[in-house]
């Protein structure tokens, strides 16, 4: 069975948007994983399709209704190889780390389901058993862009989609570390040349250059990373 990102979106013509370039995009016709993207509108009931309704309590914008979410959410249920953990995109959610992309990306599949309007009826998250996922601390029209960003991170992890390139970059973070920097030629410029010992053949001595730059990069950037690292 092939990894499947079912995907529940009121636009599928998203899909497979920039999932269908690349690596992602010749693994994808290769077989080495599948998508699907379900029209959460084919689930509305009314003659005029419509999937939102008005908050209650009042306020701006509109909603995303229960029933045609949830009418939505098991089809694609049906549709995913078992076991396809179904998350809703969201800045309320919590935040995705590498280490969750890396157990997603050796399960079976996801479903996804993308919020459009203010967001979902909040009962359909807890009838069907819907884990929230943000991929960062801003809010996006739809939660499409971010379904993409999830699937990129899990399809690049996939036997065979890159090869053992990754391996390395994703130890780096896995250790909590940002990565060092990166130099190819030419040697020098505008000025600025390749640092020497990167071309001095010494690769003990590159290895150590390259953890202290990895670890100056995180102290002065990411502090949060740095103070935790190790742990965990
Ligand atoms: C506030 C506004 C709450 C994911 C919109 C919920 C989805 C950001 C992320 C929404 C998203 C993220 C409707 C549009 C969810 C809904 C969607 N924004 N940070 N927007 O992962």
């Amino acid at each position: 069975m092939t990894w499947k990102a079912t995907v529940l979106t009121l636009f599928p013509e998203m899909f497979p948007g920039p999932l269908g370039l690349s690596l992602a995009g010749k693994a994808l016709v290769e077989g080495l994983w599948s998508l699907e993207a379900i029209d959460i509108r084919d689930f509305a009931k009314d003659k005029h399709r419509s999937v939102d309704d008005t908050p209650a309590g009042g306020g701006a914008g509109m909603v995303m209704r229960v029933d045609i979410a949830a009418a939505a959410i098991d089809a694609a249920k049906a549709a995913a190889p078992a076991e396809s953990p179904a998350i809703y995109l969201s800045p309320r959610g919590t935040p995705l780390t590498q280490e969750r992309v890396q157990a997603l990306a050796k399960g079976p599949g996801v479903i996804l389901l993308c919020g459009r309007f203010e967001g979902l009826d909040q009962r359909v998250l807890d009838a069907r058993d819907i884990e929230e996922i943000s991929i960062g601390d801003y809010v996006l029209s739809g939660g499409d862009l971010a379904a993409q960003v999830l699937m990129d991170a899990c399809v690049r992890l996939l036997p065979g989609v890159l090869g053992n390139v990754g391996t390395l970059t994703e130890e780096s973070f896995a250790s909590g570390l940002l990565e060092y920097p990166h130099y190819t030629r030419p040697r020098d410029f505008e000025g600025q040349t390749i640092p020497d010992v990167l071309l001095s053949g010494d690769h003990e001595k590159i290895d150590k250059w390259r953890r202290e730059q990895a670890e100056e990069f995180t102290k002065t950037r990411r502090p949060d990373l740095w103070a935790k690292r190790g742990k965990a």
